[in-house]
């Protein structure tokens, strides 16, 4: 029996989104990666599919240098397998193998035993590696069901290695909330196989649950995640991996709020022209709410943002408030073009900011020519200012067309674009339903905007992190959210955000937070409450965000900001360290033997010290030094500390506790 060094052991980790652009999990794999080259150096690698028209861009072609990697890939070269090895281009460069599953369709038919030709190279290129390199333990780490078909093949192959499974979100799970079924009231009477076979998923089901079941460690997100995949996949997970970010840190500590101010300038250029002719709110008074994403009108939530809104509107309206949101739903949908409504308002405002420009430049020209041909008799000032000529004729003339060219019939349009199918619309017929119309009385006003933002694009001009900085609220109230990175963007950026306790994000935060309203992370409950309390904490929420003053949102932004370090991968992929661990010690439970896997204590986040003060810690049963600790290990400077940056990791940040299982 060979004996493998568990201490420096390789990594490969697997999925279909390596270097390959599709969802969330592209977006977790690439921004984990420094953290994780920093632990295993060239130890690590990717494995993903190889897309001639994208790898080019993606990955740097390098040769091999590991003698068993060489190896097997000259093999599979032999045997037509088309490769490309090389560093993901990516912070951290790491080594990636990217699979070309075209060139291995033509032995299809000898694999089809073993299902999925792609996993099945993969398979093997693991397989025939560690029956070569066996000095080092090797852990495979496979995301979503895709990946891990190659879990089963490796286990029924008895392949000296570890595995780790990581799913996402569970495919029943995406399947069953598609519809309109009540998820998780019903989630543990589902007949599962049925379920699955009714939506005509069954084989791709069954991988997914042998994935689960075969893998040595099983994860998933979220706690959310990992009560569906309990139930829906029928293994409880051995942990939680949750997503983590790379929080730019800018040298001086106000600069995010300098961003957010000359950001917000930019949309307040779009709002004058998308409301040209109704524009009779003050944009000091205004606020920019949004939310964003896939367009998934009742996961997403977005169902219970416009209804949340109509109901802010009538709060607004009834007290009287100074205060105008306009609220932004960015979702891609099918669109024909921008709507000419749309183009024509930012026309004309801008033709009316030229002319005004020419104008202010030529009564500039007038005053100085005035003023330095003045030779004295009476008062500079009226000798300039009462010849009544600084505006001729002609400049009236001017100006008067630009305003006139202001008038519009209707009211601003809801949709920047001309839908494809504008009356079938959910979103906009929610709209429809909630007469949330942008009319004058309105205090609320909505824009849909059915495409992602671009600095290209003719009317925001703004690429999606440059307009999130200039709103003051980003709103997600996910029904089905494995994690959902929007409002994680959101925080460490410095903008507050509402998310709901069905999502990963916002039941992380609720767990680590003592109060995350405190710091601008509000959830909305939709696990205990009826669809129309939570509607209505959702306007709450809301209508208390428009109570604010503008310096306590500056306070709040701040103490948004501050939880970035704790959403950075260096915290974050502490879990997958552990996870990593606890697969180590499964598969080679002799090589730990007296040696136990870390079990950490929990300590929330105290209220921050800026906010007003509150008796949080009494009874709380957390002493002083150990929220003191607790900041320390989530990098948050302690008042008395010095300014320097603690760049260090490990922090332990949760507990889990797993007995070491036995290995069949
Ligand atoms: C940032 C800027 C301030 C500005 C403020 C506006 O903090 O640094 O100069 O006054 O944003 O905040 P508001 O919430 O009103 O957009
Ligand atoms: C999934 O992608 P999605 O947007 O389909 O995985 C993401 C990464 O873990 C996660 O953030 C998201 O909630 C899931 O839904």
């Amino acid at each position: 029996m060979v004996h493998r060094d568990v201490r420096n052991p390789l990594l490969f980790e697997i999925a279909w989104e390596v270097a390959n652009k599709v969802g969330g999990i592209y977006t977790v794999i690439r921004s984990k990666a420094p953290v994780t080259v920093h632990e295993f150096g060239e130890r690590y690698t990717l494995i993903g599919p190889l897309f001639y028209k994208t790898a080019a861009a993606e990955v740097e072609p390098e040769e091999v240098t590991n003698p068993f990697m060489k190896e097997i890939l000259e093999e599979m070269s032999r045997q037509g397998i088309r490769w490309m090895y090389g560093r993901w281009l990516i912070e951290g460069a790491p080594q990636v193998l990217l699979l070309d599953t075209a060139s291995i369709s033509s032995r299809l038919d000898d694999w089809k035993a073993d299902i999925w030709k792609y996993d099945h190279t993969i398979c093997q290129e693991i397989f025939k590696f560690v029956a070569r390199e066996t000095s080092k333990a090797v852990i495979a780490h496979f995301h979503e069901w895709l990946a891990g078909v190659g879990i089963p093949l490796l286990r029924k192959r008895h392949t000296d290695l570890t595995t780790i499974f990581t799913t996402h979100a569970t495919l029943l799970g995406r399947y069953l909330c598609a519809g309109s079924v009540d998820f998780y009231n019903n989630i543990r009477n589902f007949v599962v196989d049925e379920e699955a076979g009714k939506r005509g998923i069954y084989h791709r089901y069954c991988i997914e649950r042998a994935a689960a079941h075969c893998s040595d460690v099983f994860t998933t997100v979220s706690q959310i995640t990992a009560y569906e995949a309990e139930h829906l996949l029928q293994r409880k997970p051995d942990g939680v991996l949750p997503n983590g970010l790379n929080a730019v840190k800018f040298s001086a500590m106000h600069e995010f709020q300098n961003l957010h101010a000359r950001n917000k300038d930019k949309i307040h250029n779009f709002v004058r022209g998308h409301f040209y002719g109704h524009f009779d709110f003050d944009l000091d008074n205004t606020l920019y709410f949004f939310t964003a994403g896939r367009y998934e009108f009742r996961n997403k939530g977005v169902d219970m943002f416009i209804e949340a809104l109509a109901r802010l509107n009538g709060r607004l309206k009834a007290c009287n408030s100074p205060m105008t949101v306009v609220a932004f739903i960015i979702m891609p949908a099918a669109t024909q073009s921008f709507a000419v409504e749309a183009l024509k308002g930012q026309a004309v405002t801008k033709q009316l900011k030229e002319t005004v420009k020419d104008i202010t430049e030529k009564i500039g020209q007038r005053i100085f020519e005035k003023a330095a041909r003045y030779t004295g008799g009476g008062d500079i000032v009226s000798a300039v200012m009462e010849q009544n000529e600084l505006l001729t004729n002609e400049d009236r003339v001017l100006l008067k067309r630009r305003v006139i060219a202001l008038k519009r019939g209707g009211w601003p349009p809801i949709v920047t674009h001309n839908m494809v199918d504008d009356s079938a619309d959910p979103i906009l017929n929610a709209i429809r339903n909630v007469r949330l119309l942008n009319g004058p009385d309105d205090r609320v006003k909505v824009i849909f905007h059915p495409e992602f933002m671009s600095s290209n694009n003719p009317l925001i001009g703004l690429d999606y992190e440059d307009f999130v900085r200039g709103c003051h609220l980003g709103v997600f109230p996910s029904y089905y959210e494995p994690w959902g990175y929007t409002p994680a963007e959101c925080t460490v950026m410095g903008v507050p955000s509402i998310t709901t306790n069905l999502s990963g994000f916002g039941g992380f935060m609720e767990e680590i937070l003592e109060t995350s309203s405190d710091y601008g992370i509000y959830v909305v409950d939709r696990r205990m409450k009826s669809a129309d309390e939570s509607i209505n904490q959702l306007a709450d929420h809301m209508l208390q965000f428009c109570q604010k003053s503008r310096r306590q949102r500056i306070n709040q932004r701040n103490r948004t900001e501050r939880l970035s370090d704790l959403l950075d991968w260096k915290i974050m992929g502490m879990e997958y360290v552990r996870a990593r661990k606890l697969a180590l010690h499964r598969a080679y439970p002799d090589s730990f033997v007296g040696s136990e896997i870390d079990n950490y204590r929990k300590v929330k986040i105290p209220k921050p010290l800026s906010a007003p003060g509150s008796p949080r810690i009494k009874g709380s049963g957390i002493s002083d030094e150990e929220i003191t600790e607790g900041m320390h290990n989530l990098g948050f400077r302690i008042p008395g500390q010095t300014d320097d940056e603690d760049d260090e990791y490990p922090f332990p940040i949760a507990i889990r506790r797993s007995s070491d299982p036995k290995r069949d």
